[in-house]
């Protein structure tokens, strides 16, 4: 039995959503409200991040290690390569994503979006508990103010990230544009976690959130900075997606 703690706006939870559709396996997802999330998970898996992945009685954090756990107990379609030299090329692509991309574009989105309750409260709390719209709207004001200051989000952290965003992005198209996948010959998980990880600039169909019917002018200021960027993310949503 396997069970994913998870939000459904999040990219780092995307990218497992994508691993366990990927694999075939199926699993339940239970949607944790932001906030009330802390101290469930801590109990869960011991930190309060999600994904939290649930394997019977065994609990697994984090993205990664949650794709590493999938590929050693689940051995069909590994998303890991085999071969010792791309397994560590895979690792770094990985690990360049996670710390360079998801962090700071979650930190730009979150920057304009939580200006807009009535448009980021349907997505914290889409298909949670029956109870989750009602607190979330209680709740909110305070909840962003700590949002902002846990991850440190203001114009000028939103600004530097934005530039980072800019680098990392030319980095991954210059190496797409000659390249089918990050490492090797093979889909894997280096590209899903570079597509789940830009996802929200691009907001496929099939990430596993309701995205707004109207986006914010600001939001699609941003997102049109990488527009021709991108078109390799947009291949692997609809090819391995
Ligand atoms: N490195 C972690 C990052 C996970 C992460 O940042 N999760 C965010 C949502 S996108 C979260 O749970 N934030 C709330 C918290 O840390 O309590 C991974 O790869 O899973």
């Amino acid at each position: 039995m396997l069970t994913l703690y998870q939000f459904p706006i999040s990219h780092f939870c995307e990218k497992v959503r994508w691993a366990l559709d990927y694999k075939n396996l199926d699993h339940t997802r239970v949607n944790v409200l932001p906030g009330l999330h802390l101290a469930k998970m801590k109990k869960l898996a011991g930190n309060s991040h999600v994904p939290v992945l649930k394997h019977n009685d065994h609990a697994v954090q984090g993205s990664a290690k949650i794709i590493d756990y999938l590929d050693n107990v689940f051995t069909h379609k590994n998303l890991t390569p085999d071969e010792h030299e791309l397994k560590l090329k895979a690792s770094e692509w990985e690990k360049f994503a996670d710390n360079r991309i998801g962090p700071q574009v979650r930190l730009v989105v979150y920057h304009i979006m939580l200006d807009y309750p009535e448009i980021v409260i349907p997505m914290f709390t889409q298909d949670g508990p029956f109870y989750g719209p009602f607190l979330m709207k209680r709740i909110f004001p305070s909840m962003q103010k700590k949002m902002r200051e846990y991850m440190k989000i203001d114009a000028s952290t939103a600004a530097k990230s934005n530039a980072d965003l800019l680098e990392s992005v030319d980095n991954l198209a210059s190496h797409y544009a000659q390249h089918q996948f990050m490492v090797g010959d093979n889909f894997g998980r280096a590209d899903i976690t570079a597509a789940a990880l830009l996802a929200p600039i691009v907001m496929p169909d099939n990430y596993g959130v309701n995205w707004p019917n109207e986006i914010p002018q600001r939001l699609l200021e941003f997102s049109s900075q990488f527009d021709g960027k991108l078109d390799w993310l947009r291949g692997f949503y609809q090819h391995y997606r």
